[in-house]
């Protein structure tokens, strides 16, 4: 339910400038019969404004926890003349914008949240899933792990283009399947300013990339109207294995691991000539990415590495599915961000992994042998310059040196999961978060903002709303646990009365009445040379908005990790999974700031371990013997 959205409120002061995202290519098929999946579209309500009033009180309230009772004081009378004044001129300018907008914050936000970032998106904004391995022969070798995660993505590529995909609809709300338009068949493509989305028509694109050693190679995947079989995608794996024993002389794909405009400036030398012009649209237009990497990764986090970053060559950061296969049948997926949430692509790897795991080894083997055709393998092209040259070579070394500053560390804890939580009739969600909450405050001795994404997509193009983390109620409970005095009752009161206000502050935030967004919008009402008002240039209102802890939780049993970059300099990012029997938190941070991954780790196991200690001894007390 879910999502990491942003928590990339970047420039608080200027009124953010609008650029076109989304190319639509010529050729835009809109023939053939069409299935569901956007069926509920146009009931859909649409993303509410909420009143100031209640916005503003939810703010004041979010930001107590911080503030002295003097700091409180005139941070309250700055919020109430805004909420007189200047804010009741915004809030009618906002309103009279929404009203014939399918959603008023979807105008602004892809650009400003993600398109407009200008930092690496990796390791910057993309997001990766780590796939559980599997431990029969499919899960141990590259190529049979590789077809079947081609041949069931194509599958589900099927059911998106002909919106034969069932709706999703949640606790009886209709989601928005918006995002799923975004899934293949596009790419990230460097502008200047803000990047662009660039999208191609999936009939006149049947085909996706594969990346191996360095190189690129385009495979169909369907070959006059016919699927390509799991016998014709494995020979195609295997020639291109076959075709090089070499890495490429220069690793074009490093291009995208630079900087947004270093990237547009690379792309203005590459497009010089048309060789190289042919192979970007090939790749842009491609349906999706594999990657075939060389590695054996063992351990969690070298097997988060391969899915995040791997060596920053073999991959193309700019699309927005990308999968890797290691040498041992490990595999992952990364999301780049700017127009799909996790929601989306969590749905596609869950389908895709469920049916991987129904694969019979020995069938697919048998099946994989008696078809066996020498394929021709056709490889990108690159026309490369000396200035292109250079630019791969500074843009390796950039990649090494922020990876390098690159603190991250995996909690895996296998005491217990959902299963046990629920048991103390608590919300899941709420408990790890508190676990978070604590475990930080044990570490720092602070309470600081932090930001928890909550899905919006009950809503028409619904994306995400700030789930504001911090309570009165969660600062209390991180003082009370950390209270030698304190009894278990009293901390467990603490508990629960911190994992009710979490709950109620994420539905509001869910139904689109959180505050971040709204202020966002309101501030984005302000014209030009209007003055700010002093509720927006409060420091309180830009430190309310700086994540320390950065968060969310997605679900899946298919996972064994997943994870992404902290959102500043001084905070954590922390991705959450709750299995059924295990947690996961995967602990980003960046060195150098005297934070340390490691010790927010160690702080983790003490927190889980002692919050079951102590709420078993109240809420399940050891039943007499008789
Ligand atoms: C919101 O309205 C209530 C009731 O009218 C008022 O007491 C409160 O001060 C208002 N809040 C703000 C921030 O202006
Ligand atoms: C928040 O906590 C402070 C200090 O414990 C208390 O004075 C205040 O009334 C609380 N505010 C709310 C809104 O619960
Ligand atoms: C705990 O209680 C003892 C005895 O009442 C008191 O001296 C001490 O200051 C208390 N500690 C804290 C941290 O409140
Ligand atoms: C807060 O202010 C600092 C310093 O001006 C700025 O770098 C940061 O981006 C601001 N944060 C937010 C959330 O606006
Ligand atoms: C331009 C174009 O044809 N885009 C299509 C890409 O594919 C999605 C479905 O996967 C369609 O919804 C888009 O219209």
């Amino acid at each position: 339910m879910l999502t990491r959205g942003t928590q990339l409120l970047r420039n608080t002061t200027t009124a953010t400038k609008l650029m076109p995202t989304v190319i639509r290519q010529k050729n835009f098929s809109t023939s053939g019969p069409r299935g569901d999946l956007y069926k509920y579209q146009k009931d859909l309500p649409k993303l509410p404004v909420p009143p100031l009033n209640d916005t503003v009180t939810k703010y004041l309230k979010s930001v107590e926890p911080y503030l002295t009772p003097e700091q409180l004081a005139e941070t309250t009378a700055k919020a109430q003349a805004f909420v007189k004044g200047q804010g009741e001129q915004l809030q009618s300018r906002l309103q009279k914008f929404a009203a014939d907008k399918d959603n008023w914050l979807a105008e602004w936000w892809d650009d400003y949240a993600y398109l407009a970032y200008r930092d690496p998106v990796v390791p910057g904004v993309s997001y990766f899933f780590s796939h559980k391995d599997l431990t029969n022969a499919i899960g141990q070798d590259q190529l049979l792990k590789a077809t079947v995660l081609t041949y069931h993505t194509i599958n589900f590529m099927y059911e998106v283009n002909t919106e034969n995909l069932e709706p999703e609809v949640i606790k009886g709300n209709p989601f928005c399947m918006n995002a799923f338009r975004y899934m293949f068949n596009n790419s990230r493509v460097p502008a200047e300013g803000a990047d662009v989305t660039k999208l191609f028509d999936p009939a006149q694109h049947q085909y996706f990339v594969v990346a191996y050693k360095n190189n690129f190679y385009k495979v169909p995947h369907t070959v006059n109207g016919q699927r390509l079989t799991k016998a014709q995608l494995y020979n195609h794996f295997q020639a291109i294995k076959n075709s090089a024993s070499q890495p490429a002389e220069v690793a074009i794909g490093a291009l995208t691991s630079m900087n947004r405009d270093e990237l547009w400036v690379a792309y203005q030398n590459l497009l010089v000539s048309p060789i190289n012009e042919a192979s970007l649209e090939t790749i842009h237009a491609s349906a999706f990415i594999i990657c075939l990497d060389d590695t054996y990764p063992v351990t969690i986090e070298d097997k988060s590495k391969m899915c995040w970053h791997g060596d920053g060559k073999n991959r193309w950061f700019d699309k927005p599915v990308e999968y890797f296969v290691a040498a041992n049948g490990n595999s992952g997926f990364l999301g780049e961000h700017s127009k799909m949430d996790a929601t989306p692509t969590v749905q596609m790897n869950n389908y895709v992994y469920d049916q991987i795991k129904k694969e019979d080894p020995a069938k697919l083997i048998a099946e994989i042998q008696g078809n066996f055709n020498r394929e021709s393998v056709e490889k990108l092209q690159w026309d490369i310059n000396s200035q292109t040259r250079a630019t791969v070579a500074k843009a390796e070394l950039d990649f090494a040196a922020t990876l390098a500053s690159l603190d991250h560390e995996t909690f895996q804890f296998y005491g217990y999961g959902k299963n046990q939580i629920k048991k103390f009739k608590t919300s899941p969600d709420a408990y790890v978060q508190m676990m978070m909450q604590l475990a930080y405050y044990k570490l720092t001795g602070k309470v600081r903002p932090t930001y928890e994404s909550a899905a919006t997509r009950k809503y028409l193009n619904g994306r995400t709303e700030t789930g504001r983390v911090v309570s009165n109620e969660s600062k209390a409970f991180v003082e009370t646990w950390c209270d030698p005095n304190a009894t278990n009752e009293e901390k467990t009161a603490k508990f629960q009365a911190a994992a009710k206000q979490h709950v109620a502050y994420l539905s509001a935030a869910a139904d689109g009445h959180g505050v971040d967004r709204h202020l966002f919008g309101l501030k984005n009402m302000l014209q030009p040379g209007e003055p700010v008002p002093e509720f927006f240039t409060d420091p309180v209102f830009n430190y309310s908005q700086t994540w320390y802890i950065s968060s969310s939780q997605i679900p899946s049993e298919n996972f064994q990790a997943w994870g992404w970059q902290q959102v500043i300099d001084d905070g954590f990012g922390l991705g959450y999974l709750v299995n059924a029997d295990w947690l996961h938190v995967h602990i980003s941070c960046r060195r150098g700031n005297g934070l340390s991954s490691a010790d927010l780790k160690a702080r983790l196991t003490e927190s889980a371990i002692e919050m079951k200690q102590v709420l078993s001894s109240v809420l399940e007390p050891p039943k007499a013997k008789i």
